[in-house]
């Protein structure tokens, strides 16, 4: 039954083709973004079965996403279509150095109409493996029940849990909820993947250490903390040891880093590799990301992955 089990929001992506402000670029490029999504991309290409849930509108950008489920060969039985909702997108722009500017439109999406009930419909004993991240219960009150009862029903399971908080402060009801219902959800995981910047704001530290030791008080069995291009501090609950990153020629687009490392751990898991192979894996898939402009396009298959990390032992 090994297997991955993802719910998010996944969205139309359109990427500036040239720099500048996001009203000023020559045009856009259409492609599929959302955290959880990238996850699931990675993880299949790396030649795992994995599930994604979520709602689309029945219009462009859900068709668009669906292809690209099934470009992937992810599993969309789980995947419900909107009447009356649309699909959210997001603006992303172009830039030779820092992370580029962002901006939404998805408030109201389907995608933010997931509840309980579609969670009631996945049998989780078909499952190994659950990863969620902080984005999804972000979105509304009835998503925030439905990442609960994902969370409750993968632990009854017996599936192993990781969770990543990537926070997006500006889906948020208040910053308060954002810490409380973050912290809360990260208490009943199995592994928690936040960076130094996201512990600054939901424990008040950016120092590794200290985070790791947050987290797994709160209840973490495992926590990794991400440190950027440094690689990542791993705590698995009873040593502590920095898995170093691998060398970048030239950063692209930062984001969906998180992502990459999150599915380079989880495919590691999920072939019994050690903590600290699995966190090596994460490294590496990161790091290729990083290097192409698209969330998703760059992840990585079995050979290139091999190469990648054979090229900088
Ligand atoms: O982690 C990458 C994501 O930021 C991106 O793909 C879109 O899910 C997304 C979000 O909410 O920012």
């Amino acid at each position: 039954k090994s297997g991955l089990i993802l719910a998010g929001e996944p969205m139309g992506l359109l990427i500036a083709q040239s720099e500048g402000s996001l009203d000023n670029v020559s045009g856009y490029d259409l492609a599929v973004a959302g955290a959880e999504f990238n996850v699931a991309v990675g993880v299949s290409r790396l030649g795992h079965r994995v599930t994604y849930m979520t709602k689309l509108g029945n219009d462009p950008f859900g068709k668009r996403i669906i292809h690209a489920l099934n470009d992937n060969k992810i599993g969309n039985e789980f995947v419900a279509w909107s009447d009356t909702k649309k699909t959210g997108f997001m603006l992303k722009g172009r830039v030779s150095k820092g992370d580029p500017d962002i901006f939404y439109f998805r408030s109201g999406s389907a995608a933010s109409t997931l509840s309980v009930q579609d969670v009631e419909k996945i049998n989780f004993e078909n499952y190994s493996h659950v990863h969620l991240t902080g984005i999804l219960p972000a979105l509304s009150d009835n998503t925030r029940a439905a990442v609960n009862l994902m969370f409750d029903k993968a632990r009854k399971a017996g599936l192993f849990i990781s969770f990543d908080p990537n926070l997006r402060p500006a889906l948020w009801p208040s910053k308060e909820i954002m810490i409380r219902t973050i912290n809360e959800l990260a208490a009943k995981a199995d592994m928690v993947l936040p960076g130094v910047a996201e512990g600054k704001i939901l424990m008040g530290s950016d120092d590794p250490h200290k985070i790791n030791s947050f987290y797994h008080k709160n209840g973490a069995k495992i926590v990794v903390t991400k440190c950027g291009s440094d690689g990542a501090l791993v705590f698995d609950g009873e040593n502590e040891f920095m898995v170093p990153g691998f060398k970048v020629e030239k950063v692209v687009d930062t984001v969906g880093a998180g992502d990459g490392f999150a599915a380079g751990i989880i495919t590691a898991l999920m072939e019994n590799l050690s903590l600290q192979e699995a966190v090596r894996r994460g490294n590496a898939v990161g790091a290729i990301q990083v290097m192409s402009r698209g969330d998703n396009e760059g992840l990585p298959y079995p050979q290139a992955l091999k190469e990648f990390m054979e090229q900088q032992l």
